[in-house]
């Protein structure tokens, strides 16, 4: 049987035989591979000799004299490496040192298995440059995660991080022209080092767009930047130029910066990586024929500058014809940048769903695929170890297996109780990109069945699987709290596990209802009642409480098929027993009752949510946001609401070009003023009006460019 090896080898053949996993070894040829190389294989096995008795470990590039007997064997392609288990001889033998380090992983990976079999593995990556850009708005990883996260990547045969968080100051504005203070430029070296070690590239990205002045003084402020990181121990660098608009946007701008820099630092450091860079149309959505902006990089942009891609829009998967049609106009392979699991526009959820969607034919035209994480470091690591998989070996991905797999090597005392958390949180739920994971599929079809029997009235055959799925669920979140085998992991989704439980208990308590409700047991239904408000009552409280410094904060869980299957059949049996018994039990859940419409495409899906119990808001959008002429946002309130004040910051200090109109009770709008606090900060003041909605409209008579930073309406205290 072939050993369980991710990224999935290229080729690995086995032999007849199987052997104990051996402990004793003799090195040969590691005086000639790489230091980073020599430390890993030492740090692997014991280097001993036993009496007559050894295993020989032989380790070194074609070339080397250690591996001359397999040079033939090793591949071509960079990074490659041929591995070979046979009775006491273990030879790793890399294209280059890369390779070898990648031999070295597999070989790591294969003595954790119980023994060896005798094989031969021919290996090599499929994309050139594979790994992660840490791009995302929120919290970057602290220090110690990131040199953690190293050998995550680079045990999955990553090659390649790119350090851009959005909310490093130093990194963006308004620091971007400054060095680091000697904290933080400590650890950046540090981290670069770790990272080589583990055979990444360090690439440091920066993000001026914001604020660039394109003279020679700010020509000059990037190159010293860059100058400074280079002296830290950054041999790779990026320019940043997504989610900027104005000035900063100027393709022919962007191309003479880049080109400058590309010669007057990239090219007079021999040691220094290609440059890379993300434009500013960075999917096809966003692309405006009329600016021409991506001919212009394609045709001016010096060919070895690579460009980052995130496909046909912001968050989506990336087809045959999608890397045709961008590859065409910027005349060289697209850097993907993939934006999962990123969950920065939507925080209250995580995205632990197997990895799918993308081509599997697209690996000879993309120069480069990273992942954008989510905050959560750990949690990331089930999309990463998938993201890896397809990455190396493309055609042979199978996003199912390798989940699979990475939720066992995440979590080996509890894997099915992780798996079935996994399987329920998966889908990012309403957001802004329209962008939908799978989620709950294994249970959705019993679910739906057995909601349309009760709907319909009919005999429900599905009870029992839908109340073990549900007692499953306690079970599991009780195991997973206790968990010990990542307490990194455990620390970050600890709150999700204590909603899911929350979850579980509802779904148990809405199937007592049902058993009540068919039995016709009016004092069980009634006490299933009770308990199923207090359970929406804590978890309405829990994500009221947990996460909240967060741009969409709370918790959710189960958020696509598990909570609305819960809802739905709590509100039908309550309404039929008020209908049977005359009652008035309400049926409210503490749902959103804020309704939000638009017809400018990036505010339509906005979710809205109740900050500090007393804010309505709307959530803000990390993009730059493109508001069209008489274009409206409309907030329902769902009933009446006492407000002291709207706020509102569209990152424009001059305001003139909104118009803000609330709703009464009484149905009509009426116009209100806007006030400037300070900046781009504005409000207007409500001094307790009874409001039902609120409306925003662009009377500018033309299509504004903004950023939705803050909308909320505040409550008068009850
Ligand atoms: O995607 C890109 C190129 N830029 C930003 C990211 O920083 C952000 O993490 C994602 C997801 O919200 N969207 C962006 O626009």
């Amino acid at each position: 049987q072939v050993p369980e090896l991710s990224p999935t080898p290229q080729s690995c053949v086995l032999g007849k035989d199987k052997y104990q996993k051996p402990s004793i070894f003799l090195f040969k040829g590691l005086n000639e591979t790489d230091t980073v190389n020599q430390r890993f294989a030492e740090n692997l096995l014991p280097k001993q000799k036993e009496q007559g008795k050894y295993w020989k470990l032989i380790v070194g590039e074609a070339g080397d004299r250690s591996v001359r007997s397999v040079r033939k064997r090793v591949p071509q392609q960079s990074e490659g490496y041929y591995l070979r288990v046979r009775d006491h001889e273990i030879i790793v033998a890399g294209r280059d040192e890369r390779g070898t380090f990648y031999g070295l992983q597999t070989l790591k990976q294969l003595l954790q298995q119980p023994s060896i079999p005798e094989l031969e593995i021919t290996d090599y990556p499929d994309v050139p440059f594979r790994g992660i850009v840490e791009g995302y708005y929120g919290k970057p990883m602290d220090f110690e995660t990131h040199l953690r996260m190293f050998g995550y990547y680079g045990a999955n045969k990553m090659n390649i991080y790119l350090y851009g968080p959005k909310d490093d100051p130093y990194h963006s504005s308004p620091h971007w022209r400054q060095p680091y203070p000697e904290k933080e430029a400590q650890e950046i070296r540090e981290m670069a080092r770790v990272a080589r070690n583990n055979g990444l590239d360090f690439v440091w990205a920066i993000h001026p767009g914001k604020d660039i002045r394109w003279n020679q003084a700010d020509r000059d402020s990037v190159i010293l930047k860059f100058e400074s990181m280079y002296q830290l121990g950054v041999r790779a660098f990026a320019v940043f130029f997504d989610d900027i608009s104005g000035e900063g946007a100027k393709a022919d701008k962007q191309v003479e910066l880049l080109n400058y820099i590309n010669e007057h630092f990239i090219h007079q450091k021999p040691d220094v990586k290609p440059l890379i860079m993300c434009p500013t149309e960075y999917n096809r959505e966003w692309t405006d024929p009329k600016n021409q902006y991506l001919e212009t990089l394609g045709s001016k942009l010096n060919p070895d500058i690579a460009i980052m891609w995130t496909g046909n829009s912001v968050i989506c998967n990336i087809q045959q014809e999608d890397m045709d049609w961008i590859n065409e106009r910027i005349k060289r392979k697209a850097f993907i940048w993939w934006n999962y699991p990123v969950n920065d526009y939507v925080m209250d959820h995580l995205l632990l769903g197997p990895v799918y969607g993308n081509s599997l034919h697209i690996a000879d035209k993309m120069s480069g695929f990273v992942s954008n994480p989510m905050e959560h470091a750990e949690a990331s690591k089930v999309a990463v170890f998938g993201i890896a998989d397809y990455c190396w070996n493309m055609e042979a991905f199978d996003g199912e297996k390798s989940w699979n797999l990475v939720l066992k090597e995440l979590m080996p005392t509890d894997a099915d109780a992780f798996k079935l958390f996994a399987e329920h949180n998966a889908d990012p739920g309403t957001n802004v990109h329209h962008f939908e994971r799978d989620e709950s599929v294994r249970i959705k079809p019993v679910l739906d069945e057995f909601l349309q029997q009760v709907l319909q009235h009919t005999a429900t055959f599905k009870e029992d699987e839908v109340r073990t799925e549900f007692e499953n669920i306690v079970y599991a979140a009780d195991l997973l709290m206790a968990n010990e085998d990542n307490p990194y992991l455990t620390a970050e989704i600890d709150p999700w596990f204590h909603q899911f439980k929350t979850l579980g208990e509802m779904g148990i308590e809405v199937m007592n209802l049902y058993k009540a409700w068919q039995e016709q047991y009016q004092e069980a239904f009634l006490k299933s009642y009770r308990h199923l408000r207090a359970l929406q009552h804590a978890w309405y409280k829990y994500d009221m409480t947990m996460n909240q410094e967060v741009q969409q904060p709370g918790i959710k869980t189960g958020s696509k098929v598990l909570k609305p299957f819960i809802d739905k059949l709590f509100t039908h049996l309550t309404d039929e027993y008020n209908h049977r018994f005359q009652a008035e039990l309400p049926t409210t859940l503490n749902y959103s009752a804020y309704k939000l419409e638009s017809n400018v495409e990036q505010l339509k899906n906005l979710p809205v949510f109740l900050r500090n119990k007393t804010k309505i808001t709307v959530s803000p959008l990390n993009e730059v946001l493109k508001w069209q002429d008489g274009g409206q946002l409309t907030l329902a309130l769902g009933g009446t609401v006492p407000a002291t004040e709207l706020r509102l910051d569209l990152g424009d200090k001059q305001l003139d070009w909104i118009k803000v109109e609330i709703q009464q009770a009484d149905g009509n709008w009426t116009e209100v003023q806007l006030a400037n606090l300070w900046e781009s900060v504005y409000r207007v003041k409500l001094e307790g009006k009874e409001v039902t909605a609120f409306r925003l409209t662009n009377r500018a008579g033309q299509s504004k460019e903004c950023r939705l930073k803050t909308l909320y309406l505040q409550q008068a205290a009850a």
